[in-house]
């Protein structure tokens, strides 16, 4: 699988493989730790996480991983990019510290000082235990499993002495008008100006000579050849190749707009409605280090039920998956971590700050992917309190700074009094009337699902929102994979398609919802502590799939409607 960007003019060293490791154990101080006295006893495949392999399952605590590596040019300027970890990391490189990542999921980078000797050693301490000073941002009472390791793929750039470090593109218009927004990185000043050399899908390059460096960013507006819009129909991508002295890069985009008028969603201009579902990156033996045949088995399994969204709940994603949305023709809501927020927590800076610093990395990673249309933040914060409108106001600008092509959301589960809905593009919802019931007397209370949206379409309209799209970001009902009961009960198959039947007709037939994701795709691996008394296996069991992606019924009703064949 090609993944971009992709640099092919500079070294670029994939670390996936092999790790040496060593468990230090779960009494252990990360910061105090002496590199020399670690015995490396054991080897782990990277990605992944320590905690679902046999040996170290059940573990919390300090988890040590070491790479060696020969470099082609020390003399170069190095950088090391980590697609995502968890939940607490410290890098070290020939026995340096080089950084700390508290920003679990996100794309997180460190710099990486200079050396003659070409033979380098990294070494990851990697801490999952549930600390909320070392990881202020994941929390014990998070509905998903807090795994150690590294998520997703490292890798070290050895970097010209001016390198690119993306070339964002905009679409400016459906015919094929964009701007490239090259960003440059350098050790020393950055030029004034530089020489561009563009070319797409393969084709001549035309050259920019002295474009201006601004910022650290030299921007060209031009025509794409050929130009074919992107759409879930027609997923059509274009790839462009940026050069200048001594560094490339080849970044793959897709031409589409994203918009909002009276009430609905416009890609590429005309109203499109969002079918699909919030998925968490999970699997019983990888945790979220997903191997890329379940992320492609994954969509399939979504688009055979007629999806043409997910929402990417509760974090940062793979870019792998969003390359295959990319490519499949998916519509992404993607969203930084946050889980149920607290007041405390929107109060603290520091909480606030590492909040920023992960979102505008989201952002700045994922800008290419056409199938990114919304970008979320704070699942389920207290956003019915006023201490959460600074830090609400605060990640919406950072992500209008970063992006202002596309929408801007949050999902609010205090809908009826949300301070905060004047700042979305979006409207947000997670509820779930009938399963978490309103009256505990009532057997089977699937009649609560339609008066609870038909109050929440009410309530906005009344609160001068219905032009702003409504989309019902979570709704849905556990189920017990292979639990059938004459009695049709909660927790049975039965239930939970009757549940999802009654939530996608309704959706699909009601112009006045733009979307659903319904939670959730699969089964996940939750809470191994008292929370999960309402969570059977400690799983959260309201996949339409179980775990293993088996389907439940509500597979084939859920098919049935988002198809049309009813
Ligand atoms: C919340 C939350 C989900 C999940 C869900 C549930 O809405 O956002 O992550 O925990 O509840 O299953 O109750």
């Amino acid at each position: 699988m090609k993944n971009f960007p992709y640099f092919p003019s500079r070294a670029v060293h994939g670390l996936d493989g092999l790790w040496t490791c060593a468990f230090l154990g779960s009494e252990i101080d990360p910061e105090t730790i002496c590199l020399d006295s670690i015995a490396w006893t054991d080897r782990i495949a990277m990605p992944g996480v320590f905690d679902s392999c046999p040996a170290y399952v059940k573990k919390r605590g300090c988890f040590a991983l070491r790479y060696d590596l020969t470099l082609k040019n020390p003399a170069a300027a190095h950088r090391l990019d980590f697609g995502g970890l968890g939940l607490w990391a410290r890098v070290f490189v020939d026995g340096v510290d080089c950084g700390t990542c508290q920003t679990p999921y996100a794309p997180w980078s460190v710099e990486v000082p200079p050396s003659t000797e070409a033979r380098r050693e990294i070494i990851v301490l990697i801490d999952n235990r549930l600390d909320a000073t070392r990881v202020p941002l994941f929390d014990p009472f998070f509905d998903f499993f807090g795994y150690g390791g590294l998520y997703r793929s490292v890798y070290w750039h050895e970097l010209p002495a001016l390198s690119i470090r993306r070339a964002v593109v905009r679409t400016l218009d459906l015919d094929g008008q964009v701007e490239i927004d090259v960003r440059l990185c350098s050790k020393t000043d950055l030029p004034e100006s530089v020489d561009l050399a563009v070319s797409f899908d393969g084709g001549e390059a035309r050259t920019f000579a002295g474009v201006a460096v601004e910022g650290g960013r030299a921007r060209i507006r031009l025509a794409v050849p050929q130009a074919r819009i992107w759409s879930p129909e027609t997923p059509h991508l274009h790839e462009v190749r940026v050069a200048l002295e001594g560094d490339a890069i080849v970044e793959r985009f897709g031409i589409r707009t994203v918009e909002t008028r009276k009430g609905q969603i416009l890609l590429n201009g005309q109203p499109v409605k969002l079918l699909g579902y919030n998925r968490h990156e999970a699997h019983p033996q990888f945790g979220p280090a997903l191997p890329a045949q379940q992320l492609i088995h994954d969509l399939q399994l979504l688009r055979q039920l007629g999806c043409n969204f997910v929402r990417g709940s509760h974090y940062p994603q793979d870019q792998r998956f969003l390359d295959l949305c990319d490519e499949l023709g998916f519509l992404v809501f993607e969203e930084a971590l946050g889980w149920g927020t607290p007041v405390d927590h929107l109060k603290n800076e520091r909480f606030n700050d590492l909040q920023e610093v992960q979102t505008r990395a989201m952002v700045r990673t994922s800008i290419n992917h056409p199938s990114v249309i919304l970008w979320g933040f704070l699942n389920e914060c207290a956003s019915d309190q006023p201490e959460s409108m600074p830090p609400i106001r605060r990640l919406a600008r950072a992500i209008r700074e970063e992006d202002d092509s596309r929408l801007v959301t949050f999902a609010t589960h205090k809908p009826f009094g949300d301070r905060n809905l004047d700042v979305v593009d979006v409207i947000s919802v997670n509820q779930y009337p009938g399963w978490y019931p309103e009256d505990r007397n009532k057997e089977r209370p699937l009649n609560e699902i339609n008066p609870l949206i038909d109050r929440l379409l009410d309530h906005f309209a009344k609160q001068g929102f219905e032009d702003k799209p409504f989309i019902i970001s979570e709704m849905g009902a556990g189920a017990i994979y292979g639990w059938r009961d004459p009695l049709e009960a909660h927790w049975s198959e039965e239930y939970q398609m009757a549940y999802l039947e009654t939530l996608a007709r309704r959706v699909v037939d009601d112009d006045r919802i733009a979307g659903v994701a319904i939670w959730q795709f699969c089964d996940g691996r939750t809470y191994a502590s008292g929370y999960a008394l309402g969570r059977p296996r400690a799983f959260n069991n309201k996949g339409t799939f179980d775990e293993y992606r088996r389907p439940k019924m509500a597979a084939a009703a859920v098919r049935a409607i988002f198809t049309g064949q009813r």
